[in-house]
């Protein structure tokens, strides 16, 4: 099959692919081929990093990430009123924060210490401490993953929680902290160790014992909080969002 064939083919498949999880997987193999092939028609896509490439065709491709508002506006949606919100989005936070509406008596607990693996472990002893209230836990995909064990623990001790995983595809305080190292508002290159691409965190939760559920679509994180706060238990949920650049 000629290069521009398959490229086009390609595209066409990743783009027309319903999984997420599937897609992702296509994008790591789109930059694979392009660091093999070295092509001039593969390599803009993959040095530019897959998603800002599918950027030009937004109106017809379905984007692969939610924006932090849509997250922030349906989980402010029904969150019940007396909530405990604990937030480790790290790079996510602030536009997360900026559109999360709380009120008097819903409750907010972050670290103000940085080290990772805060997030789910104080969501548990919330949860353990205050089992008549709703907690919520909002946390990155890489914090997730340094207590991710602690699931295993809520579930054990019969804790009540709703994770939901903000998945940017790994570690971007890291990529920023480089760029912002080299003082340049972007680095395309690879970043070694910064990426997670293709875990379904939601999965990992339900070989411990939690329930686990995926939301891609606008619509879905509100539908999924709501049915795990109802049901009760403890749930982990995979949202894919967009990366937050200043
Ligand atoms: C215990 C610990 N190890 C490593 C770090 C360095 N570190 C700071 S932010 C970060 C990435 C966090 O990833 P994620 O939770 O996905 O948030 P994102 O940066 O993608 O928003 C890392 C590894 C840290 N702060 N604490
Ligand atoms: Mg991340």
């Amino acid at each position: 099959m000629p290069l521009r064939k398959f490229c086009i083919t390609f595209i066409a498949q990743f783009a027309a692919d319903r999984s997420w999880l599937r897609r992702n997987a296509l994008a790591s193999a789109l930059r694979v081929a392009a660091a093999t092939i070295g092509s001039s028609v593969l390599d803009p896509f993959a040095r530019l990093g897959i998603k800002d490439a599918l950027v030009p065709f937004s109106s017809w491709y379905r984007p692969l990430w939610l924006g932090l508002g849509v997250v922030a506006a349906e989980l402010s949606q029904v969150l019940p009123p007396e909530a405990i919100v604990v937030d480790e989005g790290v790079r996510s936070s602030t536009r997360l924060l900026r559109h999360l509406e709380l009120g008097d008596g819903q409750a907010m607990l972050r670290s103000s210490g940085g080290a990772l693996g805060w997030g789910v472990p104080a969501a548990v002893g919330a949860s353990l401490g205050r089992p008549d209230r709703p907690v919520i836990a909002v946390v990155g995909d890489g914090s997730y993953h340094f207590s991710v064990q602690a699931i295993w623990t809520a579930v054990r001790e019969q804790a009540s929680l709703v994770v939901l995983v903000l998945d940017n595809g790994g570690y971007l305080a890291v990529k920023r902290a480089i760029e912002g190292y080299l003082g340049v508002p972007r680095d395309p290159r690879e970043h070694p160790g910064t990426r997670l691409p293709a875990i379904d965190h939601a999965l990992v939760a339900t070989g411990y014992g939690a329930a686990g559920a995926m939301a891609t679509e606008r619509g879905q994180v509100a539908a999924a909080v709501k049915a795990a706060l109802a049901g009760g238990g403890v749930h982990v949920i995979g949202v894919p969002v967009a990366e937050v650049r200043p």
